[in-house]
């Protein structure tokens, strides 16, 4: 099997030697930085986020910075989501479309500071289109991408663990989505209820990219009592739990809408933003590809994964793409996320597909979510 190469272009997390200590075995390239994949044995990891609790280097979700008088006025323009009253201390998630109303990243957006908005970004070059999209407005801001570093801690344990590193007070205050900024043993760092996963728990925004190995040991060593092991951005249970993977899940044509961010699209509200005329007209007609929820009928073992998005067809006509497939633990059952033209995503349509290795299999549409619950 092709390894990906171990080099000087790509760029290295602040926790990086600490992963490969604690034994990474596959990488991902995201933000032209190297991100865990897997530590060898997907089952534990599995059963780590959802019984006890995960340590994530997620520094590759990288923030752009926008910083100065105006950066309220393009934090909205950039952002598909409405961020009036959005407080100091206090995230949203947020769709970014580009001027044809095309989904181009769906980051986290945390306001730090009066003037001071983080983008905390999916992949794609987001720190040169809101620098472009800036440049082009005149507005009076920095575009920057700081010194800033998420590293995640979820699982059902997670809160109590947090609990007890930055005490209950603190910890019961820290609603969901909302961020302080507070110091682990002299290790600056904001500290965010959120993340990847619907298992509970916070993300650890560094802002100190020479202490990463040192707050990954501490974190470690706090939650060791409750089981804590090494994880990452976990296919099943984000598969499971309906969040997005934005270019993984979608491809580069599809809106908002139709990636199932439309309770995070503010096309009511009394903003402009990039795009926003777009779609507007291309809502005036029905959803063309829409994302949906798959079963596969197969088993464990027929259960592969898409190295590549796989032709999904009705009656021999290719009607979408089969993008990604995991075996589902907590439903015993093989599933998927397909994009299709409507309106073939009508719930119970049966879609012909053809695996990566040649397997046909059959998928049926299912507007039933899969299913985790987020338990904090
Ligand atoms: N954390 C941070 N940055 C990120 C991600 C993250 N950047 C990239 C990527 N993830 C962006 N994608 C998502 C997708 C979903 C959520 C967060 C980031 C998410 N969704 C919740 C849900 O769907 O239930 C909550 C949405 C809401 O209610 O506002 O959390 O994980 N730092």
């Amino acid at each position: 099997m092709a390894q990906i190469s171990i080099g000087s272009r790509i760029r290295k997390s602040p926790f990086y030697d600490s992963t490969v200590a604690a034994g990474v075995s596959s990488f991902t390239i995201y933000n032209n930085m190297y991100m865990p994949t897997g530590y060898g044995d997907p089952d534990a990891e599995y059963e780590r986020l959802t019984q006890r609790v995960a340590l994530w280097d997620v520094a590759a979700e990288r923030q752009v910075q926008i910083e100065g008088p105006d950066a309220a006025a393009l934090a909205q323009y950039v952002s598909a989501r409405d961020l009036t009253g959005l407080k100091i201390g206090r995230a949203r998630y947020a769709p970014m479309c580009d001027h044809q109303g095309r989904l181009i990243n769906d980051p986290v957006i945390l306001r730090v500071d009066e003037d001071r908005y983080w983008i905390s970004i999916a992949d794609s070059d987001m720190l040169l289109w809101v620098s472009a999209i800036a440049g082009e407005r005149g507005d009076d801001v920095t575009v920057s991408e700081p010194d800033v570093s998420p590293l995640a801690l979820q699982g059902p344990l997670a809160d109590d663990m947090a609990r007890e590193i930055f005490g209950a007070e603190l910890v019961e205050s820290l609603g969901f989505f909302h961020h302080t900024p507070v110091d682990i043993d002299g290790i600056p760092v904001v500290l965010c209820r959120s993340g990847w996963s619907k298992q509970g728990g916070f993300e650890l925004f560094l802002t100190d990219g020479t202490q990463g190995n040192r707050l990954w040991d501490l974190m470690m060593a706090a939650g060791d009592k409750y089981g804590i092991g090494p994880g990452n951005p976990n296919q099943p249970e984000r598969l499971e739990s309906g969040l997005l993977s934005h270019r993984s899940d979608n491809d580069p044509d599809t809106d908002p809408i139709e990636a199932g961010l439309g309770a995070y699209t503010s096309l009511d509200a009394d903003i402009d933003f990039c795009g926003r005329s777009a779609l507007l007209e291309r809502l005036k007609r029905p959803v063309r590809r829409p994302i949906v929820n798959v079963t596969l009928n197969g088993n464990k073992d027929v259960a592969e994964w898409c190295r590549n998005p796989w032709p999904a067809s009705i009656a021999g006509t290719q009607v979408g793409m089969l993008r990604n497939a995991t075996w589902s633990k907590r439903l015993d059952r093989w599933i998927g996320i397909a994009q299709v033209e409507s309106p073939h995503h009508e719930p119970g349509t049966v879609l012909d597909i053809v695996t990566g290795s040649g397997n046909k299999v059959q998928g049926t549409v299912t507007n039933e979510p899969f299913g985790a619950i987020r338990t904090k």
